[in-house]
């Protein structure tokens, strides 16, 4: 039952060079190479080869034997490197004019410039890591918060690969039980009892589900979630935004159509990123700007992970509901609002909230900061993030929706009850959608994509 494996590709092994530093002046520079010509390139540029895993210190000789930087060279033979294959760092200065032209040496030696990513990808290809490792790699320098750093590390230790390896074994245990009951009906094999079966596919149901929650955090983790802020002009959306943002991010006027781009500006939520953005308010209007903007804001709206719906409390009761139906006709048809009632501190009579098709609806003041703690609690719960103690591992959508289908497929399976080939299908593709996330087996069309969203010389 053994699948052919993405890390079966063949891969072309050329040498590859990149700076692995970022661009800019720095202390230090680094170049990498990895790949067979590293030894003869490192022969060429500091006269030896040096002792593995150990800091040579030596002058870095371009074409004309002239140094071109003097620095570290740290050797690493493979496979005992970071992409499994010879990998070589010259650690030099960080001018952009002397790590260029230490990069040109290497191409003129015979190595290519690495795409994006590449030094990754062939650390995959040479099972130095699974797929969601090489994700948490990216995850942990791109990461934005303590958090997602501490969650990207613990993926990158293999904590999620762990729970989906241990899934694994047990889906293919018990693929393998079904499988034998089907093809040697006859043999003295100890055919597993309905109810057993049925026991054993509810609980790799239930770990599914378990596993598809903490992921669903991890991408929240690692991705952060997209907040948009609409409602009519004027009712407070860009006072709100500046709240949220604890800046002047956008500009608040008492006139009604100030916000015309959108307005974007990262914050952290309980760790969790959150991109939030302030919108044009929504109306009919004859400004070609404005209705541009409009036009904009409900686009941001109809991709948004959350929608807060900003109305202005002091505006008549009958006023507020039309606007409200309005809004939800206009802007908010896909995912259910989160509708803010601004201003309260200019009534005096507490506002009974109006009932809808939203997710909740609180009372603030963003003159006075009252309700905010309540309104970013209610933002929290609606996007799923939980706020304990409990420590996670970073996670994408691409491991929910694989998660999402393997969970479909042990569904299927417990519903085809005695029929033993059905039951065996959809283990399989349950399987399948689990070798995925850690790169088992059939991803091969999924490697480019993931690989070329990292920066280059990783
Ligand atoms: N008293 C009071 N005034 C507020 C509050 N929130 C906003 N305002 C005022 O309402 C007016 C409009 O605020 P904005 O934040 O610019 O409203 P907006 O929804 O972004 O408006 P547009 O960009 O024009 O769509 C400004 O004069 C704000 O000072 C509040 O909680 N209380
Ligand atoms: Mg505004």
């Amino acid at each position: 039952m053994n699948q052919p494996s993405a890390r079966d590709i063949p891969y072309i092994q050329d040498t590859i060079a990149a700076r692995a530093t970022a661009q800019g002046k720095a202390g230090i520079g680094i170049v990498r190479v990895s790949g067979p010509l590293v030894t003869d390139i490192v022969r060429q540029v500091i006269n030896q080869v040096p002792r593995p895993r150990q800091a040579t210190l030596c002058d870095f000789l371009g074409a004309d034997r002239l140094a071109i930087d003097r620095g570290i060279v740290l050797y690493f033979p493979g496979p005992n490197s970071f992409t499994g294959e010879d990998l070589i760092e010259f650690q030099g200065h960080g001018g952009p004019v002397v790590l260029d032209l230490l990069l040109r040496r290497m191409v003129e030696l015979g190595a290519r410039v690495a795409r994006p990513g590449e030094f990754s990808q062939r650390a995959f290809l040479n099972d130095k890591l699974d797929l969601t490792q090489a994700e948490a790699l990216a995850d942990l320098i791109n990461s934005s918060s303590e958090q997602a750093a501490r969650g990207a590390m613990r993926s990158l230790q293999g904590d999620f690969s762990q729970l989906i390896d241990t899934l694994l074994a047990e889906v293919i245990e018990l693929r393998v039980f079904v499988e034998a009951t089907i093809d040697f009906p006859d043999e003295d094999l100890d055919p597993l009892e309905d109810e057993r079966l049925d026991k054993k596919l509810g609980i790799i149901e239930a770990r599914i589900q378990e596993i598809l929650r903490q992921a669903g955090q991890g991408a929240l983790l690692a991705e952060g979630a997209s907040v948009v802020l609409a409602g009519k002009p004027n009712a407070g959306k860009s006072s709100l935004m500046n709240r949220l943002t604890g800046q002047d991010t956008s500009i608040i006027t008492d006139i009604p159509g100030t916000t015309r781009d959108l307005v974007d500006e990262q914050v952290h939520l309980g760790g969790i990123p959150l991109r939030i953005t302030d919108t044009a308010g929504i109306r009919d209007s004859h400004n070609e700007i404005e209705a541009e903007g409009v036009r904009r804001a409900v686009t941001a709206v109809a991709s948004a992970d959350l929608v807060i719906v900003v109305i202005d409390a002091t505006l008549d009761a009958a006023i507020r509901t039309t606007q409200l139906a309005e809004l939800m006709r206009d802007a908010c048809a896909s995912v259910p609002p989160l509708i803010a009632l601004n201003k309260v501190d200019l009534i005096d009579q507490p506002l009974s909230l109006v009932q809808g098709a939203f997710a909740a609806a609180i009372c603030l003041s963003c003159k006075t900061g009252y309700g905010l703690d309540g309104l970013q609690e209610t933002m929290l719960g609606l996007l799923g993030i939980s706020t304990g103690p409990e420590s996670n591992f970073t996670a994408r959508t691409r491991h929910l929706v694989a998660l999402h289908q393997a969970a479909s497929a042990v569904a299927a399976s417990r519903a085809a009850g005695k029929a033993r080939e059905l039951v065996a299908e959809e283990l399989r593709a349950c399987q399948k959608a689990l070798s995925e996330i850690t790169g088992a087996f059939g991803v091969d069309d999924l490697l480019g994509e993931i690989f070329s969203n990292f920066c280059i010389g990783k």
